[in-house]
C-alpha cells in the first residue's frame, strides 16, 4: 500500500488531471470491452485473457515474459478481451507492458490495478486502457461511484470486482452492468469457483457476470458457465503453458 502511494504522489507531480484530459482529447475513442463480452463475443462465453508475469501468492509465474508476444498469441487464439498487470510492488507489472500491449493488439484491454485515486483513471486512459477495475474490498461505496462516473466521463467502460456478499449488495447500490466474482480471497490467496454460484444467485437481471480467478480446467469453465457466468478473466493457467496460444483454444 505505501509503494502504490508513492506511484500515486510521483504522479500526481508528473501529470494533473487537466494534463492528462488534454492528451484524452486527442486520443481516438476506447474499444468497447462490455461489448467484447456480451453482444460481440466469440464463444458462448466471454474470455478476458490476462498477461501476468508474477502474483502475490505464487511469485514468478512465466520467466519468459513477452507481454506483446503473449497478447499476440491471445489474440491469434481470439480472446475477446486481453487485461494487463501494471500493479508494479505484487505482480510485477507495469504500464509500459501495457502501452506496448495497446500498440500491438486492437481487442479492448483490461488496466489490472488497484485503483485508489481518481488520478489513475485518468492514467489508466491514457496509457490505452479501454476498462478499469473497480475492486470493492479496497473502496468505498462513494469511491465506486465517484470513480466508475469519472471513468465512464473519459470513454473506459468499469468492471467491479466483489468476493462475498456484503461488497455485492454494496456494489448494486450503485448503477452497474459489468460484476467481476473473484473466487479469489484477497486475504488468503485461497480460490473456490463456488463463490460465483453463490453469489450469482443474487444479481439481478441485466447485469453481466465475469467469473475471476482460479479457473483452468474444461470442466470448471462448463460449471462456470451451467450456474450463469457469461464471462471469465483468466491468467495464471494461461501463463503458465508452453504456448498460450494452445491453451485458449484447449
Ligand atoms: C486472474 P488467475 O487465477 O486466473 O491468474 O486470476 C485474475 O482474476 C486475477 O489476476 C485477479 C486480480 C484481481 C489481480 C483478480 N482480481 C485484483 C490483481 C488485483
Amino acid at each position: 500500500v505505501a509503494t502504490k502511494h508513492k506511484e500515486i504522489a510521483l504522479l500526481k507531480e508528473n501529470q494533473t488531471i487537466a494534463g492528462m484530459e488534454k492528451q484524452i482529447a486527442l486520443l481516438p475513442s476506447c474499444l468497447g470491452f462490455e461489448r467484447a463480452l456480451t453482444t460481440n463475443r466469440k464463444r458462448s462465453m466471454g474470455l478476458i485473457a490476462e498477461v501476468k508475469k508474477a502474483s502475490p501468492s505464487k511469485g514468478l509465474i512465466r520467466a519468459d515474459f513477452e507481454p506483446v508476444q503473449l497478447a499476440q498469441a491471445y489474440v491469434n487464439a481470439g480472446t475477446d478481451c486481453i487485461s494487463v498487470l501494471t500493479d508494479v510492488e505484487y505482480f510485477q507489472g507495469s504500464n509500459e507492458y501495457l502501452q506496448a500491449v495497446r500498440a500491438a493488439v486492437q481487442v479492448p484491454i483490461l488496466r489490472k490495478d488497484f485503483t485508489i485515486d481518481l488520478h489513475q483513471i485518468y492514467e489508466a486512459r491514457v496509457i490505452g486502457a479501454d476498462a478499469i477495475l473497480l475492486i470493492a474490498a479496497i473502496l468505498t461505496t462513494e469511491q465506486m461511484r465517484e470513480f466508475s462516473r469519472t471513468a465512464k466521463a473519459i470513454g473506459l467502460d468499469v468492471l467491479v470486482e466483489v468476493h462475498d456478499q456484503a461488497e455485492l449488495d454494496r456494489v448494486l447500490e450503485l448503477d452497474v452492468s459489468l460484476i467481476g466474482i473473484n473466487n479469489r480471497n484477497l486475504q488468503t490467496f485461497v480460490t473456490d469457483l463456488k463463490t460465483t454460484e453463490q453469489l450469482i444467485a443474487h444479481m439481478p437481471a441485466g447485469v453481466t457476470v465475469v467469473s475471476e480467478s482460479g479457473i483452468s480446467l474444461p470442466s470448471e469453465v462448463a460449471y462456470l458457465q451451467s450456474v450463469g457466468a457469461e464471462a471469465l478473466l483468466i491468467g495464471e493457467h494461461f501463463m503458465r503453458q508452453p504456448s498460450v496460444e494452445q491453451g485458449v483454444h484447449d
